[in-house]
């Protein structure tokens, strides 16, 4: 087994995550997984910074599936004994002009961004190193849909009592209440994407309760980043930052330093924690 520290990062062949371990290959002490569901598309991304003089390794990791993820998990459990860096970057989001009924975008939607990331967490957080650092990437599109979900959406949201079930609960009723035709009439907006953003954030904030609950002396710091407007396939070309400023804030809080006992459990945004 390697005794070097470890850093992986998921759905890292492009965009933002790609560019995340860019800056990891240069800044993080330790080795550097770019993962990626296609094989073809996450060695083709590995060549690619190996021609830009960097060393990162690759694993294949799909996050829909939960075979790929367990034998991902193992992997770095055999290899590393853990991690210590995890990264949960892929994500999906459909294009504002897609005609796709809303009751599949939802069930598309939430299926990747965030029942999908909640598996690769709780099969990943257990391996966690002590010191080890998790970091969700979301949006502060999150902020904007809160406040068009109804009042008593909102409270649930806000609370810093919500369970993983009833956060669980209530993910499952907005792809229910979409594909019933019937989310607006119901309190929800007009936004698969922003809603599983939502469900990322409050997903940390549970996650990050959680650590400090069941491995209060591991120093493990759990927050949610959110890159701003990045030019991506997914946010397109008129964004204004480009991928490598995007990273810095998920940089930043993967490489918050030895000691470090906060931010924990919060929204971070160009290095700022965001109230919720
Ligand atoms: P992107 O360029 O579309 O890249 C998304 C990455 O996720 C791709 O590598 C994609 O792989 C991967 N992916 C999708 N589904 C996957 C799965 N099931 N398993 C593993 N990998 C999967 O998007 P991006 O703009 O870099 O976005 C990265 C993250 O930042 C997302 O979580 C997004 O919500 C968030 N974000 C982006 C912006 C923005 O302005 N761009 C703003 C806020 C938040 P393939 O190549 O195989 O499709
Ligand atoms: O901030 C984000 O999360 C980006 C940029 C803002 C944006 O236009 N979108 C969300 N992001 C990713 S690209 C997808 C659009 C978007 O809002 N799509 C419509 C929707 O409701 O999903």
């Amino acid at each position: 087994m390697s005794a070097r520290r470890v850093a992986l990062v998921t759905g890292s062949n492009k965009g933002i995550g790609l560019a995340v371990v860019r800056a990891l290959c240069k800044q993080f002490d330790g080795d550097v997984f770019l993962t990626a569901r296609d094989v073809g598309r996450g060695q083709a991304a590995v060549e690619g910074l190996k021609g830009e003089g960097l060393s990162p390794l690759f694993h294949q990791l799909d996050i829909t599936d939960p075979a790929s993820v367990r034998a991902a998990r193992d992997f770095f459990k055999a290899q590393y004994g853990g991690v210590d860096v995890l990264i949960n970057n892929a994500g999906i989001a459909f294009k504002m002009a897609d005609t796709t009924p809303f009751g599949i975008q939802a069930e598309v939607t939430l299926r990747t961004n965030f029942f999908a990331t909640r598996n690769v967490c709780n099969e990943f957080l257990p391996i966690i190193k002590p010191g080890g650092r998790v970091v969700n990437i979301s949006s502060m599109m999150a902020f904007t849909t809160l406040g068009r979900c109804s009042p008593d959406l909102q409270a649930c949201f806000r609370s810093d009592d919500i369970t993983e079930e009833e956060l669980v609960g209530l993910m499952e009723r907005f792809v229910k209440d979409a594909q019933d035709g019937a989310h607006s009439q119901r309190g929800w907006p007009d936004t698969a994407y922003g809603v599983s953003e939502i469900g990322l954030i409050n997903l940390t904030r549970i996650q990050a309760r959680r650590l400090m609950a069941e491995r209060p002396g591991d120093a493990i710091l759990c927050n949610a980043a959110c890159p701003g407007w990045v030019r991506t396939d997914m946010a397109g070309p008129k964004a204004p930052k480009s991928p490598d400023e995007g990273a810095v804030t998920p940089v930043y809080l993967a490489l918050l330093p030895p000691g470090a006992k906060e931010p924990h459990g919060q929204l971070v945004s160009e290095k700022m924690v965001q109230p919720w």
